[in-house]
């Protein structure tokens, strides 16, 4: 043990055995006398080594607590002025004010002059009749583009007016015409299937015995010649009062009441060339 200590690279070791086991460096005495005398101090500190590498970086931190609630912010500045509103609904009406002061009487006015009012009253009636007719015009032209019915010499056409006789005359003869006067066979039948097409069952037609009982003339005051289309039993002069006569769509006529209002057939001329006056006359 004490060769041990002896040596140079064990000096360090026999001190710490001193220290630490104090009986057993009793029995190495003499060996202690040695160490002590022979003790080899250590050399100089060398010089700090050289400056290592940077360390590679750490890696990211965790995630922080949540921070602590801000102090409350400054006031904002003032923003700018708003878009003005929609216009909002009318209010209520308000309460009906006191009447006023009356005001100071006029000035006396000039005398008047003598109003010569009943020209142009006359001038305004005028004008009723005449739109009264051209209502009646176009009414009747209607009528005509709706259809009509012609032979070489004359046009008929179905006026779908409910008149008495007397109106229905006039219908006509204020358009240059008269009532349908069938005169023969071939006219009656016309105008019985003109009837029967427009699903009509009686029309007025231009004879009566107005002026003589039992008498019957056509509208142009011509008598009855050789042709006439009576039904059975007629004319009958039926109650004493049946001074008109009808045609029914079979083509068979009946004196009737001049009274009742029904639809009639009117016949015009070609020559007068009645359809051009129509439609080109201002009258209507
Ligand atoms: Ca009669
Ligand atoms: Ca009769």
């Amino acid at each position: 043990m004490s060769m041990k200590c002896l040596q140079k690279r064990h000096v360090m070791l026999c001190l710490l055995l001193q220290l630490t086991f104090p009986s057993v460096t009793a029995d190495l005495q003499q060996g202690a006398e040695v160490c002590t005398n022979h003790m080899i101090l250590p050399g100089p500190k060398g010089d700090p080594g050289e400056k290592g590498n940077n360390g590679e970086s750490g890696k990211i931190g965790k995630e922080g607590p949540k921070g602590l609630k801000g102090d409350t912010g400054e006031s904002g500045e003032q923003g700018e002025m708003g878009r003005m509103g929609k216009t909002g609904p009318f209010g209520a009406n308000g309460d009906k004010g006191i009447n006023g002061l009356p005001g100071l009487p006029g000035t006396r006015g000039k005398p008047g002059t003598t109003c010569d009012c009943g020209r142009y009253r006359e001038h305004v009636g005028q004008l009723d009749i005449t739109i009264s007719q051209l209502k009646s015009s176009v009414k009747f032209a209607k009528n005509v583009i709706a259809g009509i019915k012609e032979t070489d010499e004359k046009y008929y056409l179905l006026v779908k007016e409910e008149k008495n006789y007397r109106d229905a005359l006039k219908h006509c003869k204020d358009r240059n015409g008269t009532l349908v006067m069938p005169k023969d066979a071939k006219t009656n039948s016309l105008i019985a299937t003109y009837i029967s097409e427009a699903g009509l069952t009686r029309v007025y037609i231009g004879i009566n015995d107005v002026e003589k009982e039992g008498h019957f003339m056509f509208t142009d005051n011509s008598p009855l010649q050789n042709y006439s289309s009576w039904r059975a039993g007629e004319p009958n002069n039926a109650y004493g009062g049946e001074d008109c006569v009808e045609m029914v769509n079979t083509g068979g006529w009946n004196d009737v009441e001049c009274r009742p209002t029904i639809y009639f057939v009117c016949e015009f001329i070609k020559k007068r060339k009645y359809v051009l006056q129509i439609f080109n006359d201002n009258q209507y």
